[in-house]
């Protein structure tokens, strides 16, 4: 209904003003009304704000060009754990992370953090258990679970006990860690 009455009244002011317009001139305005409507369409930058963005966008320009030159190692065109490496030395994602809050807009806490830092932090708390369950999926918990159908094993003890430490985390990453050298043919 609101956008039906938007029509009615945008309208005949284009078509007026297209009667007066070259092609080229009245793409000009729809072109400009379009940016001003993106996001970020109506922030007016202060002269620091815009040189910044200067620098910003001619290192993103020149990415883009790359891309275009050699698209084999484009990150936005790879699967993200090929380009993960990649992106940590684009100088776009550099200048980024200098920004508050490192850009970080929105996140959720199960995947905040890389997965060695909460093998390494959260599954060396004191008398956490882990145990799989009928899936054969690893549960992690301090208390009995009723899911548990295997024996339930302190995780404090086992890791004194083993012989190689960083190898038992290793195994334990894999089981909240998606990563493999070949994403493209394992997960499609
Ligand atoms: C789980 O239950 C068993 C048997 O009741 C008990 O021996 C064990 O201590 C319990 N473990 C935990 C982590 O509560
Ligand atoms: C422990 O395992 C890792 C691989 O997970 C290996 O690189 C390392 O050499 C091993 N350390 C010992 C002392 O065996
Ligand atoms: C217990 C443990 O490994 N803690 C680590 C948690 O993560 C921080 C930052 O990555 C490390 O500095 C701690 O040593």
């Amino acid at each position: 209904m609101s956008s039906f009455y938007l029509l009615v009244l945008i309208c005949p002011f284009i078509w007026s003003a297209a009667a007066d317009l070259s092609y080229e001139s009245l793409r000009d305005k729809i072109m400009e009304t379009e940016k001003l409507s993106a996001l970020g369409g109506n922030v007016w930058l202060s002269e620091k704000e815009e040189k910044a963005n200067v620098i910003l966008m001619h290192a993103k320009k020149k990415e883009i060009d790359e891309g275009l030159s050699k698209p084999d190692l484009y990150p936005p065109g790879m699967h993200f754990f090929q380009a993960k490496p990649l992106i940590r030395q684009s100088e776009v994602f550099r200048i980024i992370q200098k920004m508050p809050k490192g850009a970080f807009l929105h996140g959720h806490n199960t995947g905040i953090v890389s997965s060695k830092w909460v093998i390494r932090n959260l599954t060396a708390q004191f008398n956490l258990y882990m145990c799989k369950d009928k899936n054969n999926l690893v549960l992690f918990t301090f208390k009995n679970m009723t899911q548990c159908v295997s024996e339930m094993k302190n995780i404090c003890v086992e890791r004194l006990n083993t012989q190689n430490r960083s190898q038992y985390d290793r195994q334990m990453e894999k089981h909240i860690n998606m990563y493999t050298m070949h994403p493209e043919s394992e997960y499609f």
